[in-house]
Formats: C-alpha cells, sequence, structure tokens
C-alpha cells in the first residue's frame, strides 16, 4: 500500500531488501509488470517531485495551496480549535503553514508531522520553526505507527485534528483507501477530525498534461525508478530504451503512469540474480492517480467512519478539502 509522498529514503550504497522484493514481485509478474509508486521517492525523485509541485501544468499542489490559505481560518473554527495537528506525511510544510499559523493564532499548538524519512521530518521543522505559538513533535514512522505514538501522547480531552493533503489518497486504489480511511477512523476518538484533500475529475487534456509536461519533470520522476534500480541493485537499465506514459483512465477516472520498452530486451538486475524480459511496448505500471467528484468524497469517508462536516472546493483547478468528524 502506497504510504507517501517521501517515504522510502534512498540509501546511497545500502541494499534495501524491501525495495529488492518489490522490484523482484512487480518484474516478474505475468500479465502486467507493476512497481508501488512508493518507490519513486528516494533522494532525486523527491527532489523531482517538487520541482512537478510548480509546473505550470500540475496544478494540485498550487492549488490546495490557495485554498487552505482562503479557507484556513474556517477550517480551524469548524474543527473546535484543535490544540493537537497530526499530519501524514510532512512535505515541505508550504501548505500547512496556513492552517497551523491559523489554529496556532490563539493558543499553543502541538503539530506532529509523520513521515518515514527522518530528512523530510528535518526540513519540515526548518520550514515551520519561524511558526508563532507551535511546538513541533516530529514522529519518523509509518502512518499508522505514527498515528498510534500522536495519540498516546495526546492529553486528557484534547482533540485531534488530522491532515491528509496534497490528494496521497489518490495514489490508493479505492479499495486500499476505504480501508485506511477505516485504520485511521479505528485509531481516533470522537471529536477528533480527518481533513482531507483530494484532487477532483478534470478534463483529459488537463490531466494528461499535468502528469506528462512538456519540459519532461514527470517522465525524469518516472524514469528513475528505473535508475534507481541500477543504483540500488545494480541494475541494467538503459532509460533510453523506456518511454515515460500517462493515460486516463475513465472507468475509474485515474491517471495510471507507465514506463513502456520500445523494443524487445533483456534486462539484468544482478542483486535479484535477475533477468527480466520485456517485449516491445510491455509496460511497467508506476503509479495510479484517482481523481474525485467532489459529492463522492463526503461518502467516501461515511462508509469508513467519517462523517462530513464541510467542504471547500478549489473551481478553478478542481481540488477540495473535506472536513470529516469521527462517527461515532
Ligand atoms: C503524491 N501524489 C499525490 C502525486 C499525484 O499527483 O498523484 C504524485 C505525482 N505523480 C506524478 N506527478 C505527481
Amino acid at each position: 500500500m502506497f504510504a507517501s509522498a517521501a517515504t522510502a529514503p534512498s540509501s546511497a550504497a545500502g541494499f534495501n531488501a524491501e525495495f529488492a522484493k518489490a522490484v523482484a514481485d512487480g518484474l516478474t509478474l505475468k500479465r502486467q509488470k507493476t512497481l508501488p509508486p512508493s518507490w519513486l521517492y528516494d533522494e532525486v525523485g523527491s527532489a523531482l517531485f517538487e520541482v512537478i509541485t510548480v509546473l505550470p501544468e500540475y496544478g494540485v499542489t498550487r492549488a490546495e495551496a490557495a485554498l487552505l490559505d482562503r479557507a484556513a481560518g474556517e477550517i480551524i473554527r469548524a474543527s473546535g480549535r484543535p490544540a493537537h495537528i497530526v499530519e501524514l506525511g510532512s512535505g515541505t510544510g508550504t501548505k500547512t503553514r496556513h492552517i497551523l499559523k491559523a489554529a496556532a493564532h490563539h493558543h499553543t499548538v502541538q503539530y506532529a508531522p509523520i513521515d518515514i524519512s527522518a530528512a523530510a521530518l528535518a526540513n519540515c521543522v526548518h520550514a515551520l520553526g519561524d511558526v508563532m505559538n507551535l511546538s513541533i513533535e516530529p514522529i519518523a514512522a509509518t502512518y499508522l505507527e505514527g498515528i498510534d505514538t500522536a495519540v498516546a501522547a495526546r492529553k486528557p480531552g484534547e482533540s485531534i485534528l488530522l491532515l491528509f493533503l496534497g490528494s496521497t489518497i489518490g495514489n490508493f486504489t479505492r479499495t486500499e483507501a476505504a480501508s485506511f480511511l477505516r485504520q485511521l477512523s479505528k485509531r481516533m476518538q470522537p471529536g477528533d477530525y480527518l481533513l482531507l484533500g483530494a484532487d477532483l475529475v478534470k478534463s483529459r487534456a488537463r490531466l494528461i498534461s499535468a502528469y506528462d509536461d512538456p519540459i519532461g519533470v514527470t517522465a525524469a520522476f518516472n524514469l528513475n525508478l528505473l535508475a534507481r534500480i541500477n543504483r540500488e541493485l545494480e541494475g541494467h537499465f538503459d532509460m533510453s530504451l523506456f518511454t515515460h506514459e500517462a493515460r486516463y483512465n475513465e472507468r475509474y477516472s485515474r491517471i495510471e503512469m507507465h514506463l513502456r520498452s520500445r523494443v524487445d530486451q533483456q534486462v539484468s538486475i544482478e542483486a535479484l540474480d535477475l533477468t527480466v524480459p520485456f517485449r516491445k511496448d510491455e509496460t511497467i505500471w508506476t503509479e495510479s492517480s484517482h481523481k474525485f467528484r467532489a459529492e463522492e468524497l463526503p461518502c467516501v469517508g461515511r462508509r469508513s467512519g467519517w462523517a462530513c462536516v464541510r467542504q471547500w472546493v478549489d473551481g478553478e483547478w478542481g481540488f477540495a478539502e473535506t472536513l470529516f468528524r469521527k462517527s461515532k
């Protein structure tokens, strides 16, 4: 299951057994080769993702930041002025800053960003260090383990506002998303809130150029996965023999990112003692990015133990922040 946009720290020299297993499993599948999207985010991939977020064609991050800037005060009031804010994924702090500043306007707020990458957490602490009345307590863990730690640290009577921003929920399948939201709900108490950022369905043309930008940053982000296999697992992928492809799957309202082999070829991965055959035009499916209808999001939450309180929509790009309260 996808964890976060910076969850898979690269180890320049080290051998990551989980990565090795994911590559061996995904590239030996008979029908559709796949690689899980969390492995896109090593040091190079995370840096490329930061560039993606400022591309003119990729409106997701800008739309969410603008929405949070406009609605932060309302979100904080509607969530009962929480003293404890927990964020899944630490990001760069840019979007969260609006929420934290609004929350810490009247009283001290405890902010716990959760990320498996210590480097991402350090950046976040650095970026938000100047927000007044904010006590930052980073948690280096997977999302669910991190929530357990954050919940254990809550003071009696204190409610938590959980942030899951950036449309990372879209990188789960719909079934995984529902089960993940249910897992979150199970760990929360009545009176706790969840703010969920999700990208909305828009025209195919807009989506394709967001995920296949004209200067090739997203292509580099995707191809870096093969470069990572070369770096970490002694792979022999020739990047010029693969092309990045973004497809829009109308039926599931999702972008699917693939790496397409230009030729029939065999690629050896020495650390796995594996040779992977590719037919011309065969692809590796590396990521899905689901898009939602605004009215679908309250239903997604309701089925997973969350009651919708309010929704804010950015109509220009098409992005929604939905605030949920844990159902009893
Ligand atoms: C992190 N995640 C929400 C991004 C998305 O839009 O699905 C990842 C991404 N992949 C390509 N461009 C951006």
